[in-house]
């Protein structure tokens, strides 16, 4: 099998880094056509520098990093330094990267990648608001039927919201932009924090990083040493929840995963549940799925398999 062609849109943030850091280390099954930057958990000024350290780090400067859109499709920016840190990758020692920004806009990439390659053939896996994948599908809807499939993380069910009582963060940011793409026809697979919540690091599973002995090992459990103090205040966990990289090893390893193919819409006018991921889990209504949407992981299995995956790098 050919590995899978893939765009990966991010707002790094410590989660999206271990992603993508799990795609480059992936070659036989992803093939990574390029990284377009949004703004999310930092403004996209850091979110295009971050995801070119990352990309050093893993010592592929040669990845095409584009910058996309700095803004939601209709709202002002929300951002989650409370969660990342100033600059969304707190915890190592960070840098200016030198390998180049594309000059091209990561929208423009997006559309231009979908009609230069065979239809169905190019997944997206937004790891970020939906805002790049909302932009260009209003500005090309020629290039919806072309989607292979998204793989997206954002939204929850059960565990309901992360940035307000209701919302989801990524969701929340720009809840225009999810609502669009929920109901673009693509075949869609939502990681929720449902079943992120269950992709918690331990001490040992950072340990498990650090021990690779690598430049790839280090950065990683500084990275998630810092992160991982967030959640383990807030919800008296062990460990912080790894969200981002559930997309990624979903596209290596889907027997990992488990979920339920169902409706999911979001609230986009409510001040009080604004973002919310309406799903329909219960089967309680006739609208019909849209999404397969992911409720279980064997967390073991994943971080297993992200611990041999960034060795190689
Ligand atoms: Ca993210």
């Amino acid at each position: 099998m050919s590995a899978r062609k893939i765009i990966i849109d991010t707002d790094p943030g410590q989660d999206d880094a271990v992603a993508i850091l799990l795609a480059l280390g992936s070659p036989e099954e992803i093939d990574l056509l390029g990284i377009t930057t949004v703004a999310g958990n930092v403004p996209l000024a850091r979110t295009q520098t971050n995801a070119r350290i990352v990309c050093e780090v893993a010592g592929r400067a040669d990845v095409k990093v584009f910058a996309g859109s700095d803004a939601p499709l209709e709202r002002a920016l929300v951002t989650a330094e409370h969660v990342h840190g100033r600059t969304g990758l707190d915890g190592p020692e960070l840098w200016e990267p030198t390998m180049p920004l594309q000059a091209q806009n990561g929208v423009d990439f997006i559309i231009d990648t979908l009609r230069a390659e065979a239809p169905g053939t190019v997944t997206l896996c937004p790891l970020g608001p939906l805002t790049n994948i909302g932009a260009a599908f209003r500005r090309a809807p020629d290039i919806i039927d072309r989607v292979q499939e998204i793989v997206l993380m954002g939204g929850a069910y059960f565990e309901v919201g992360n940035i307000t009582p209701a919302a989801e963060f990524n969701i929340f940011v720009d809840p225009e932009a999810a609502q669009e793409v929920l109901a673009s026809g693509v075949k869609i697979t939502m990681m929720p924090l449902d079943v992120t919540h269950k992709a918690l690091t331990t001490p040992a599973r950072v340990e498990a990083f650090r021990a690779l002995g690598t430049r790839v090992g280090a950065f990683t459990a500084e990275m998630l040493a810092f992160f991982e103090r967030f959640d383990v205040e807030k919800y008296g966990s062990e460990g912080g929840p790894l969200h981002d990289p559930c997309v990624i090893a979903y596209l290596i390893r889907p027997e990992l995963f488990s979920g339920r193919q169902i409706n999911v819409e979001i609230e986009t006018t409510s001040p009080l549940t604004l973002g919310m991921t309406v799903a329909d889990w219960w089967g309680v209504t006739d609208r019909a799925p849209n999404a397969l949407f992911i409720g279980d992981v064997d967390a073991g299995g994943f971080f297993d398999l992200l611990t041999e995956r960034l060795g190689r790098l």
